[in-house]
Parts: C-alpha cells; structure tokens; sequence
C-alpha cells in the first residue's frame, strides 16, 4: 500500500497566547517563547522523526507564518514552497478579542466562556469599533484577499470550519497526489480539519485541545484517501499532556 503522511501544527505560544487574551483576527506576534518553542520542540521533532516537506500551507497572520519561517529555516528548508491563505485564519473571536479568558470568566462565568471557546455552534458576541482592535483587524493588509461579503464580525466554530473546507480541498489533493505537506495554523482551524478528517462529532471535538507547536501527524493510503492510522503527537508525552491541559482550562 502507497501511502503519504499530512502534519498539522498549531503555531508557537503568541504574546496573547501568554497573556491568556482571546486573539481570533488580531495580528499578535509570537512571544519569545513561542519563537524558542517553533525551533526547539516544533522543528527538532519533525527533525527527529525524519520528516521533510514539500509544501506549506500557512493563514495570513503573522503568529503562524513567522512560526512557519522559524521551522523551516531550522529544517534547512527555507526553499519550500508556502502558501498564505486567509481561510486557515483563527476563528474571529468578535467582542472577546483582546480581553483576559479568566476576566471575562470572572464576568460572564466559566460556563459561558467555555461555551463560547468550545462548543461548536457556539457565536462569541459580533466585534464593535468600540472594541481597540476592530480597526486594526478591518484594516490589515494581510486579509486584502477576503471577500467584503465574507468578512467576518465573529465565527463560530462552524462557521470556521466550513470556511475551511475549500483549502482542506486543495491540502487533501497535494497530499494525495504524494506531495508532503504541512499545515502551520491556528488551535481552532487545526480542530476543524481534525473534525474533518477523523469524522467527529460536535460533541467529540468540542474536547480536542490543540498545545502549540506539537505537531499532529496523519497517514493516508494514497489510493483510496482513507486514513490509515489514528493521528499521532510528536514530542513527550508527559510536555503533550501537560499542555494539553493547560489549554483546555481557561487559565489565570
Ligand atoms: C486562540 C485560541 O487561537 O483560543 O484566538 O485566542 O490558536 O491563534 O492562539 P490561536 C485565540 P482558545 O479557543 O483556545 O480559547
């Protein structure tokens, strides 16, 4: 049987990542542990597990390109193709972006915060110009390619996830013809392509946590597209679990 593996990988830790903000569409950096974590834990164990690629698939925003460069580079791959698409942008996160998980939990309560991060149909309230980021995310060049009617005030996961589709389309069709790809992306749109490719629930996925910079690893028989093996981590077990945890809570 001819197969072809796909890896999934949410970017390195962004400043809002370790200010526990909501980050949806705002453009937040990678902090400097997020660029250490690219290199030493994202890059050196697609390293060790032997893994090349021959394309990247990467969102408009700088947290998961910058990762993307960082990981390539410490491949001595910098000449692989990458292609930037707005629709493996984060899920936008409306009025909660750029406010503390824990402060809007101490606000609303644990339960509607957790609702509003996890639950699949679940619409975070819609993005107003009082909010401080709202210009800075209607005006940034990096999402020139959206259409004006697609624009969104806020996703659910839904909408996320069915916006996704038409790349998951194109990812599906290079790995199949035997390219191998990379998808450098966000927790959410890594938790949507999951969804898609393993056939979960609602319910299933609304328990997938994604830790960053672990990469997820899928294999595939090439003839017929099916998955051959379940979706494995790459990395330690006890850093995997422990960070796992750490994002599934809401966090101080
Ligand atoms: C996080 C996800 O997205 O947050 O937008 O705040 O992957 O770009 O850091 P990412 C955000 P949660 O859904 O885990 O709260």
């Amino acid at each position: 049987m001819k197969t072809n593996r796909l890896v999934l990988l949410r970017h390195g830790e962004s400043e809002f990542n370790q200010l526990n903000k909501f980050c949806g569409w705002h453009d937040a950096p990678l902090s400097k542990g997020g660029m250490e974590d690219a290199r030493k834990i994202a890059a050196l164990n697609l390293l060790n597990a032997n893994l090349e690629f021959d394309k990247v698939y990467t969102s408009t925003l700088c947290r998961a390109q910058t990762t993307t460069d960082i990981i390539l580079r410490e491949m001595k791959s910098s000449f692989v193709p990458v292609e930037s698409h707005w629709r493996l942008n984060e899920r936008h996160y409306g009025n909660l972006t750029g406010f503390n998980k824990r402060q809007m939990s101490d606000q609303y309560g644990e339960a509607q915060v957790q609702n509003w991060r996890r639950a699949f149909d679940s619409m975070p309230p819609s993005i107003t110009p009082q909010n401080p980021y709202y210009f800075g995310i209607r005006n940034n060049p990096s999402f020139s390619d959206v259409p004006a009617d697609q624009f969104p005030f806020a996703e659910s996961m839904h909408m996320c996830s069915d916006r996704v589709l038409p790349v998951w389309d194109e990812i599906k069709k290079d790995m199949l013809n035997g390219k191998r790809v990379l998808v450098c992306t966000h927790g959410t749109v890594v938790r949507a392509l999951i969804k898609h490719i393993e056939g979960l629930s609602d319910e299933a996925i609304s328990k997938v946590n994604i830790p960053n910079c672990v990469p997820c690893v899928y294999e595939f028989d090439i003839k017929t597209g099916k998955l051959i093996s379940p979706m494995t981590y790459l990395g330690d077990p006890e850093y995997i679990k422990a960070k796992t945890e750490q994002v599934a809570s809401i966090g101080n």
